[in-house]
């Protein structure tokens, strides 16, 4: 792995052009242009990677295993890199997208940390998990077909230790269809304040229709509580973006 050639980042313009309807898909034009498109669509995201390490440093307990779920380039494992306070502790970044990790790679390889990084090619409803303090899911439970996130977070909750986390970031769905409404159209101009243009915001949105699954808080409350979180909070809410924290008492 070289650490003098990291692979070239660009500007996202996948959607800019008109094009037939196809589902979004995490592929390498996608791996190409991510820092870029996940910074301009989801509101928070750059406030919530840094927030990653302060929380890690919290809940990470020394000889345990931390994990993030659909680690895409590696930005929310670097986080949890530089939060964990233990040289004993195990960090696994876990995504099927195969373009992804090849990249995921280079960026933990630039970063000069001492504590080692294993990157998963797995999926993360088959990926091994145990003695786990600290899991995030940044973004990447909305992927998953809804009929399986409990299974997941079941998985997740009965891996983690006393006193352990789950950092939990998703797109969010409101009971109101009024606040539904505005916290859609604040997100859409938060998109085109970053420069997307309608057709931009209008393509991406039919390829993601299918893909990813918005649920509610109160659903989200109801199945980390079910899968064995004692505790639930909201720590970060960006309109329809959430960052929740659940967690296991000691
Ligand atoms: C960040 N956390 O930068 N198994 C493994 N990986 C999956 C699965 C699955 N079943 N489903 C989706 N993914 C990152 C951002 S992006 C969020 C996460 C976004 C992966 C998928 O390949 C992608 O890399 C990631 O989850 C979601 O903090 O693009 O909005």
């Amino acid at each position: 792995m070289s650490k003098r050639n990291p692979p070239p980042q660009t500007t996202d313009r996948l959607f800019a052009e008109q094009q037939p309807r196809t589902d979004f898909r995490f592929d390498a034009s996608v791996a190409r242009v991510f820092p870029d498109m996940i910074r301009r669509s989801v509101p928070g995201y750059t406030t919530i990677i840094p927030m990653i390490e302060v929380i890690t440093e919290q809940y990470a307990q020394a000889g345990s295993h931390c994990y993030d779920l659909g680690c895409s380039l590696g930005a929310s494992t670097l986080a949890m890199r530089h939060g964990i306070p233990f040289d004993d502790c195990s960090l696994v970044g876990v995504d099927n997208s195969s373009a992804m990790i090849e990249r995921c790679e280079h960026h933990i390889a630039l970063d000069d940390h001492p504590l080692p990084v294993t990157l998963r090619c797995e999926d993360i409803l088959q990926t091994r998990l145990d003695d786990a303090s600290v899991t995030t899911l940044n973004f990447t439970l909305q992927f998953v077909a809804p009929q399986r996130r409990q299974e997941l977070l079941t998985r997740i909750a009965t891996a983690t230790r006393p006193g352990g986390a789950l950092i939990l970031s998703e797109k969010i769905l409101f009971e109101s269809p009024q606040e539904q409404d505005i916290q859609t159209r604040l997100h859409h101009e938060f998109k085109r304040a970053n420069g997307y243009s309608d057709l931009e915001i209008s393509q991406k949105r039919s390829a993601l229709e299918r893909v990813l699954i918005p649920e509610t808080l109160a659903e989200h409350r109801t199945r980390l509580q079910a899968a064995g979180f004692d505790q639930v909070l909201v720590w970060y809410q960006c309109f329809n973006f959430v960052s929740m924290l659940a967690l296991k008492s000691i």
